[in-house]
């Protein structure tokens, strides 16, 4: 069965805590704070690998989760880093949000690589918490828990030429003729159920990579046969060979067929309908395929979207001009590499957009999920703002995502840390924002699942 899309749960690594301890020396009564701090989490990165050429391993194993950071020691010992979680996979796979379908990277190249998640911010250790003040610390920082991501692998195949045609028109018999695929073979239609990619050598040292796609048949842009399943593989192929049977046989008019091949393209992406083609008339080992090709030829000079195009007649089965049909596909090969290098140009916006986002984790900061990191910077900065909502007379709640989540890391364990829970809601200004929305002492205010007095102090 060929697997090109699955969805995988992602988990960076938990950062880990930071440490409160105090040197112990001969004869020095009270030693200083030497707690370390906490180890980051790792982080979970997808890189395009040739080693895999589906997605099947993603149908069984779908939870990953990249190494906590370790504990902080004492004698300022660091806890290490968790190690980054690198998950393989193939070559041409698209990771997006599994709800909206939204891309978040394309890994279109060998050793293309994007960082998904970051692991968790290790807490920081009872030395870090020194002031002029406060000499001895009891209190250190827990690591911070990795974020968490659900994405929906798709794998696009990338070819050079994609053969494509109406089921039955002798594509898989091509690419098993010029390549080593072994594709399966028969007199019925959608015989290809999956793409199959065979590899063509020129002149010993020239290569192309062939997809044979699975047949295509009127309304498959909307589902019909394979539908738009398929569809979504030539997407991927920078040229096409669309191969038409002149036997007359199975379909009277084989001038229609192109037509309605370019018709059914065109209606799933302009993209694809504008890509660069030739065109195999194929089964000319027929003595009947000699008339409709007369037909088909001139039928399609009048068609504008064909007057120009190259055609050329070939018997797959019989092995007739398919040197000539290798040349000509390198040439298109080349033809469609200078017009895959302008669509780049014109596609650059989106570009810039990826690496946007993946900046976006490394400056914005850790733990971020994807939701958080597709915002724009204006809306980052957003989290960092405090909203109170009075819930009853005496009862407040504050929101704010960043203050959240750094009151998380408070270990309320250790002795000192209302010293620092209070530093905190000065720093947020969550002090001021209560006191303006009337908070009393003694009122009680909420964080998530968390609750304190409040005192103005
Ligand atoms: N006479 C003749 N028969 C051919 C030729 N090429 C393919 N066939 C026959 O046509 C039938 C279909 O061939 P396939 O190569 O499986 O066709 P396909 O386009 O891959 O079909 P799907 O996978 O169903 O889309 C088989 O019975 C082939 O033997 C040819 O050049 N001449
Ligand atoms: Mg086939």
């Amino acid at each position: 069965m060929f697997i090109d899309e699955a969805v995988i749960t992602l988990k960076a690594g938990d950062g880990g805590n930071g440490c409160i301890s105090f040197r112990k020396e001969k004869f020095v009564p009270k030693g200083g704070p030497d707690g370390g701090d906490g180890g980051n989490g790792g982080s979970v990165t997808l890189i395009a690998s040739n080693d895999l050429q589906t997605l099947l391993d993603f149908k069984y194993n779908r939870i990953f989760k990249a190494e906590d950071g370790e504990h902080g020691l004492g004698s300022n010992m660091h806890g290490k880093n968790g190690r980054e979680l690198k998950i393989k996979v193939p070559v041409g796979t698209q990771a997006c949000n599994p709800k909206t379908g939204a891309l978040i990277c394309d890994l279109a190249s060998p050793g293309a690589s994007f960082v998904l998640i970051r692991g968790g911010r290790g807490g920081r250790g009872n030395t870090r918490f020194t002031s002029s003040v406060r000499h001895a610390p009891r209190y250190c920082e827990l690591g911070e828990e990795g974020a968490e991501l659900e994405v929906k692998l798709v794998l696009k195949l990338i070819a050079d030429i994609g053969l494509v045609g109406f089921p039955n028109a002798g594509k898989s018999t091509i690419l098993s003729k010029i390549s080593k695929a072994t594709p399966k073979i028969a007199n019925y239609p959608f015989t290809t159920l999956a793409p199959n990619l065979g590899v063509v050598k020129i002149d010993y040292n020239k290569i192309m990579v062939v997809a044979d796609i699975p047949g295509i048949i009127e309304g498959a842009h909307s589902g019909a046969g394979l539908g738009n399943k398929f569809l979504k593989h030539i997407e991927r192929t920078r040229a096409i060979v669309y191969v038409i049977d002149m036997t007359g046989f199975e379909r009277p008019d084989p001038a229609e067929d192109l037509k309605t091949l370019q018709k059914e393209l065109k209606a799933y992406s302009k993209k694809l309908a504008g890509l660069p083609f030739i065109i195999a008339a194929n089964k000319m080992d027929i003595p009947d395929s000699k008339e409709h090709y007369e037909k088909f030829s001139k039928k399609i000079k009048r068609l504008k979207a064909f007057k120009d195009a190259k055609i050329i007649k070939i018997s797959g089965l019989a092995g007739l001009n398919l040197d000539k049909l290798i040349r000509q596909m390198y040439d298109l090969k080349i033809d469609s590499e200078a017009h895959a290098a302008q669509a780049a140009l014109a596609e650059d916006g989106e570009s810039a957009l990826l690496i946007d986002s993946n900046e976006a984790i490394a400056e914005g900061g850790l733990g971020l999920t994807y939701d958080n990191l597709n915002k724009k910077t204006s809306q980052r900065k957003k989290a960092f703002s405090v909203k109170v909502n009075k819930l009853s007379q005496n009862e407040y709640q504050i929101v704010s995502e960043q203050f959240e989540a750094d009151v998380k890391r408070i270990n309320f364990k250790a002795d000192d840390s209302l010293y620092y829970f209070k530093q905190m809601l000065k720093k947020y200004m969550v002090d001021k924002a209560l006191r303006k929305a009337g908070a009393q002492n003694g009122d009680t205010v909420y964080i998530r699942d968390f609750a304190f007095d409040y005192q103005d102090e």
